[in-house]
């Protein structure tokens, strides 16, 4: 899919930049960035109008939570305006320096987040990502495997706005204290915070950060894209049915959309990985993660 006749502005979009050692530090100390100013003024108002307009779709339909909130697994599928996102280039380059090349988007989801008018059951939703990655790979700490992006359409200046919340420096701790039951009440972790954002902000994270949504009690309506990335030898839970001809081959690649066998998914030849051939376009290529020997 390199190889395309489409007008370069469209078929090799830049892939953003290397992380910074500034970023790197703070990312292996902290386990997640706040990076500011991702969407423009234009783009936060494009992107706010297309998460509304699946947001009431659903509101029409009848398939919105009990409180009123909507979290619409498969970003991209579920809304298509929302593919630039995969790849934004204010913040992508975090996801390449962490990962490198041979990555796909393996989860996504839009989430709406209204005011909450009564009080929830208490669940105790602090977790690391992957599931079941968090039993059965042995190591300690577990290895970082998956990093994902949050791009805030909403204004979370200010905590008490269903902000994301982190333990920072949690991702190297395989295990912090919590109930025998999620149902049963329990106090937040010590150290936990509630991260602020303005609009258009990004936060990038490591999966195994201890971490949770908080519940929204300002007036104002939550509104976020999460992307989280991967190897692509970690199998997808991403689905993408709507028809997008135009996507760039990096997008297809990122959205397994791709043409190729297993031993293309699992990067065995990087000439056909588009991250890889645009990365090298642009001198970008890490030496730290080559590719196999032929
Ligand atoms: O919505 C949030 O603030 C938390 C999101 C979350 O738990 C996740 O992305 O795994």
């Amino acid at each position: 899919m390199t190889g395309t006749n489409r007008p370069a502005s469209v078929a090799r979009p830049h892939p953003g930049t290397a992380m910074t050692g500034e970023q790197r530090a703070a990312f292996e100390r902290d386990g997640f960035l706040v990076v500011p100013g991702v969407l423009s003024e234009d783009e936060i108002a494009h992107y706010t109008t297309a998460v509304d307009r699946v947001y009431e779709e659903h509101a029409t339909a009848g398939k919105l939570a009990a409180d009123r909130s909507l979290h619409k697994l498969n970003a991209v599928d579920s809304c298509t305006d929302l593919a630039p996102l995969l790849d934004h280039p204010k913040v992508f380059g975090l996801v390449w320096s962490m990962l490198g090349w041979n990555v796909h988007v393996y989860h996504s989801h839009l989430d709406v987040h209204p005011p909450l008018t009564e009080e929830k059951p208490f669940r105790f939703e602090w977790h690391q990502d992957g599931g079941r990655q968090n039993r059965e790979i042995e190591t300690d700490p577990r290895p970082r495997l998956s990093v994902k992006i949050a791009y805030w359409l909403s204004d979370l200046s200010a905590t008490g706005r269903g902000n994301f919340q982190v333990v920072p420096g949690s991702h190297t701790t395989n295990r912090i204290d919590g109930p025998p039951r999620r149902d049963m009440a329990w106090p937040n972790p010590d150290n936990a915070i509630e991260v602020t954002a303005n609009p258009g902000d990004a936060v990038f994270f490591d999966r195994r950060i201890w971490h949770a949504r908080s519940n929204n009690h300002s007036r104002i309506t939550r509104k976020g894209v999460f992307f989280a990335y991967t190897y692509r030898w970690v199998q997808t839970r991403e689905t993408m049915t709507a028809d997008l001809p135009d996507l760039t081959p990096v997008r297809r690649q990122l959205l397994g959309l791709q043409d190729g066998d297993g031993d293309h998914a699992w990067g065995h030849y990087p000439s056909g990985v588009p991250l890889h051939g645009l990365l090298k376009d642009h001198d970008l290529l890490d030496p730290n993660n080559p590719p196999l020997k032929p």
